[in-house]
């Protein structure tokens, strides 16, 4: 007979709908900024792994992209199947909501999670909103009615509240395991394409409400080079007035654009960073299956 590990090590997937704070938790469960967060919903638009291995434990995180019942765009469906399919892979999901209120997309997530046959552990997110902790009480006792979580967590991803419990919990809850990934790997991501996603984030911040969905970084070059890394960049808008505004006047939208994802790669990868960015047109790219594929936005990638 083999003897068990005295290590664990599994996949949690984070899920829930768009904007509650996923990628936020992410970061802060491993401790560096690695998925890209914004205010507008919406912004993570791709599965991507955030490891963290301490002496006993190797936790893989999955931050997916937020599900919401609206599946009429080509862009929704895929990131409602990323969401998806993530659940059906792995042996724990957190489900976060947000300690504003239940909502209707959460309800749709719920059907989901029951089918995945694995704990749900639900984490209810900035809890630093409320004025007074009773006003959680309604909700808390309204989730149970919900499903039968594992546990119920209320935390603040940005203030760093409760996450040691939910970190406790989700050990207890990893199999007993060999570690998966080398002890200091981070993500299963190549840097190329955090520096698409890097790039991405600050045009989100940066523009106003509807252009964001518009929007892909494409990368096309990325090239190490006499101690400087050349990072060369397109980004894809639907229409040619979307295009003026993401050059902005006298380019200096994006100029600023480039100005702050070389400062956030250099300090990253501690290296210099040379960005160059282009602004190109592909009409309709977020609603067309086979543009959206060309485009990196396909289950495999
Ligand atoms: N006050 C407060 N704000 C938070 C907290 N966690 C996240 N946020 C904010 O909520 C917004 C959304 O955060 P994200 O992490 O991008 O949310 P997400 O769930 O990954 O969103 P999608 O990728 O669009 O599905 C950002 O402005 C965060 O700063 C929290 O604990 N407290
Ligand atoms: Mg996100």
């Amino acid at each position: 007979m083999t003897d068990t590990p005295a290590t664990r090590c599994g996949y949690i997937a984070l899920v829930g709908r768009p904007n509650v704070g996923k990628s936020t938790l992410l970061n802060r469960l491993i401790g560096q900024k690695l998925c890209i967060t914004s205010r507008k919903p919406q912004t993570t638009r791709h599965r991507i792994m955030g490891i963290k291995t301490t002496a006993d434990v190797q936790y893989v995180f999955v931050d997916t992209p937020g599900m919401h019942l609206d599946n009429k765009h080509a862009m929704n469906r895929y990131l409602n199947r990323a969401a998806s399919t993530t659940i059906l892979g792995v042996d724990v999901i957190v489900f976060v909501i947000d300690a504003g209120g239940w909502a209707k997309d959460d309800d749709m997530i719920v059907e989901k999670l029951k089918q995945a046959g694995v704990p749900v552990v639900l984490a209810i997110n900035k809890v630093d909103r409320l004025a007074n902790k009773e006003d959680l009480l309604p909700l808390l006792a309204s989730v149970n009615e919900k499903m039968a979580f594992q546990d119920i967590i209320p935390l603040s991803a940005t203030k760093g509240v409760n996450i040691e419990v939910l970190e406790q919990q989700l050990a207890n809850l990893l199999p007993h395991s060999e570690f998966f990934f080398a002890e200091d790997q981070i993500t299963d991501r190549s840097m190329r394409f955090v520096a698409a996603e890097l790039i991405r984030e600050k045009l989100i911040r940066r523009l106003g409400k509807e252009l964001p969905y518009a929007l892909t970084v494409e990368i096309e070059e990325y090239v190490q080079e006499d101690g400087m890394l050349n990072v060369g960049a397109v980004i894809w808008v639907e229409r040619p007035g979307q295009k003026a505004i993401v050059i902005g006047k006298g380019g200096s939208m994006l100029k600023e654009i480039g100005r702050q994802s070389r400062e956030e790669l250099e300090k990253m990868l501690d290296t210099k960073v040379f960005v160059r960015l282009w602004v190109k047109v592909r009409e309709g790219w977020s609603d067309d299956e086979r543009a959206l594929r060309s485009l990196g936005y396909s289950e495999d990638s």
